[in-house]
């Protein structure tokens, strides 16, 4: 899988997509990050990316020529293949969630682009953006930040890179929080596992697990229920016990 990102701080990157999981995928060849310095399609002698807003107001907009041409640039780089989606990162965007990631996991290439400043000029928005997402409702000083969640979220999701079994179970995987984990000592400061996960009882351990989830989920995150319940993630054993937790659809 091949991740364009289309941004005016490609320095940001290192690190963060260099380094444990990520680093071992690219290294693997599950996945390809190709970073694009929006400055490079400037075309006058400062390289100028950003200018003041039309209408005045505070902060710089990001310029529609030196964007638009990256854009397009990019777009050319795999001539042969299905026009990747073109994904910008802004708060006005549909919220990325993990349902989300998995769609864009079955994806060839991802073009992201990362705003800065006010943001981008719409005209570029309008003609060249396919898509928007937010990773939050919160407004961060680039698009960068987002760009990296979206792509950890996403290169964890496809094969090779971690093994399926963590991912099925996970936070959000269906719609549920996950049980809590423990390691060894089997009792630290005090602090005892809970016996069942001692116990060799594997029915017992995935009994206790789901309950767990559930209960985890209740507590922690009501508004999932409604949703895990619609989509027919819920069974008559995990609506009995959240009965008996004083939920009910
Ligand atoms: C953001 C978000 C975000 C807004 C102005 C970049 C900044 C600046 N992106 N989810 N929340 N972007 O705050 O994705 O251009």
């Amino acid at each position: 899988m091949i991740f364009d990102v289309l941004t005016l701080f490609p320095a940001m990157f290192s690190g963060p997509m260099t380094e444990s999981i990520l680093k071992r995928a690219q290294q693997a060849g599950l996945m390809t990050l190709r970073l694009h310095n929006i400055r490079d399609w400037a075309t006058d002698r400062h390289r100028t990316a950003d200018d003041a807003p039309y209408g005045g107001g505070a902060g710089m907009v990001m310029k529609a020529v030196p964007t638009a041409a990256a854009i397009r640039a990019v777009l050319a780089l795999e001539p042969e293949a299905p026009p990747a989606p073109v994904i910008l990162l802004s708060p006005d965007g549909t919220p990325f969630t993990q349902a989300l990631a998995h769609e864009l996991a079955l994806q060839p290439r991802l073009i992201l682009l990362c705003g800065h400043y006010e943001g981008l000029d719409e005209r570029v928005r309008e003609t060249l953006v396919t898509q928007e997402m937010s990773i939050g409702d919160y407004v961060l000083t680039g698009g960068e930040l987002a760009a990296m969640v979206l792509i950890d979220a996403v290169a964890r999701l496809r094969p090779g890179v971690i093994d399926a079994e963590s991912i099925s179970e996970e936070s959000h995987s269906d719609g549920l929080l996950e049980y809590p984990h423990y390691t060894r000592p089997a009792l630290w400061e005090d602090h005892p596992v809970p016996p069942v996960l001692l116990s060799g009882h594997h029915g017992a351990v995935a009994r206790w697990r789901r309950k767990e989830r559930l209960r985890r989920t209740l507590a922690r995150r009501p508004d999932l229920l409604p949703r895990a319940y619609a989509t027919g993630q819920l069974s008559r054993d995990d609506l009995n016990f959240l009965a008996e937790l004083g939920w009910v659809p």
